[in-house]
């Protein structure tokens, strides 16, 4: 594996490049044009510039997060040709460039959910949280007065304010899509671009649904072992492949996440490792928030999670996921929620020193 981190860009993200060479055991970025729309082409000359950024700050690009995907191709509409057309020619200017892992998400209308994005511990350090009984308060055709109530300035990717003007069209567009629609739409996609990553040899990761149910009525789809593994038989090519995020897939407390890591072998491309801590895991009354990434901080146990990674011969990236925000980080403006410096860097620590002791004590065992 190689230990990564997030990063969304100098002139979005106010963790810097300088401050993520110096994270022990960093030696990649994920990373994003962050602002290009959905369905639009990256130009080569864009891509090269971000790459000669990166790289002249001692880091490489080891991935992006993400080339996001226009609803559009998700709904099947007529134009989707066009915008496939779009994607693959980014494909190909991400590969002339040596770019070769993409992760995407195929949800309807909005990427990640949450209902708070400050909710204080006792430690005085805060979290993001969901709630459902909040989620169902939301008016629908309401979002942009109900996200800035939870938001407390911030703002979550797919939230954007642009894009809750025109949520009722959004809304209106995915009305005739539900779940066997939108995974054949899905199928179609891949198979559309499945001829590009084979030449260039880039591997497409999808990100799981998060939270892994269907919110405001809309259908999900990738949020379980059964699904997922559906749609890995569906576009047999290795280079369809998975972003094995632990928070999102654990959502469900159904799932299980060491076991759905040994099923994928050999198709996760991109590993998220992050835990969550369930205050209530009754349906109804569901409430998780994120936690720091030891295992005792949440109700997943990492070392199996990363156990799991380690005897599937993972060897792609890996990053640490949303982190707490600690020492005062959540005051600065422009943070991107989930995306502080500090917590994820104690992350990306924590993670290696898990995999250290993992391989050395297979390989202890194996010298016996
Ligand atoms: C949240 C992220 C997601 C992810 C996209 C991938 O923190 O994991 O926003 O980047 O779903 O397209």
């Amino acid at each position: 594996m190689e230990m990564t981190f997030r990063w969304y860009g100098s002139k979005f993200d106010t963790v810097t490049l300088k401050q993520i060479r110096q994270i022990p055991g960093v030696t990649g970025v994920i990373t994003t044009l962050y602002d290009t729309t959905p369905g639009e082409m990256w130009t080569k000359d864009a891509i090269r510039a971000l790459k000669q950024e990166v790289e002249d700050n001692g880091l490489h690009i080891s991935g992006i997060e993400s080339v996001n995907v226009c609803d559009s191709i998700k709904v099947g509409d007529k134009d989707r040709d066009m915008y496939i057309e779009n994607y693959i020619k980014t494909l190909e200017h991400l590969g002339e460039e040596g770019i070769h892992m993409v992760c995407y998400n195929f949800m309807p209308v909005f990427d990640w959910t949450r209902t708070e994005l400050a909710r204080r511990n006792p430690d005085g350090s805060t979290v993001l949280a969901y709630n459902q009984h909040a989620i169902d308060q939301i008016d629908p055709s309401d979002f942009g007065a109900s996200m800035e109530r939870m938001a407390n300035g911030q703002t979550l990717a797919g939230w954007e304010p642009e894009r809750m003007a025109k949520i009722k069209e959004l809304f209106e567009m995915y009305k005739d899509t539900d779940g066997e629609k939108l995974f054949q739409n899905l199928v179609y996609f891949l198979k559309a671009i499945m001829p590009t990553c084979d030449k260039y040899d880039i591997n497409m990761a999808i990100h799981p649904d998060d939270p892994a149910w269907s919110v405001f009525g809309l259908t999900r789809i990738i949020n379980s072992e059964k699904n997922i593994l559906r749609l890995m038989d569906a576009v047999p090519d290795t280079h369809n492949g998975v972003t094995f995020c632990s928070g999102s897939y654990g959502t469900n407390l159904e799932n299980d996440l060491p076991h759905m890591i040994r099923v994928l072998k050999g198709r996760i491309h991109f590993a998220h490792v992050r835990n969550l801590r369930f205050n209530n895991t009754n349906k109804a009354d569901l409430d998780f928030q994120e936690a720091c990434h030891i295992s005792k901080d949440g109700n997943f146990d990492m070392y199996e999670i990363v156990r799991a990674l380690y005897e599937t011969g993972f060897d792609g990236p890996i990053r640490p996921d949303h982190g707490r925000m600690i020492w005062d980080e959540v005051d600065k403006p422009g943070v991107m929620p989930g995306y502080g410096l500090y917590d994820r860097a104690l992350g990306a620590t924590y993670i290696q020193g898990l995999w250290e002791a993992i391989e050395k004590s297979e390989t202890r065992l194996l010298n016996k």
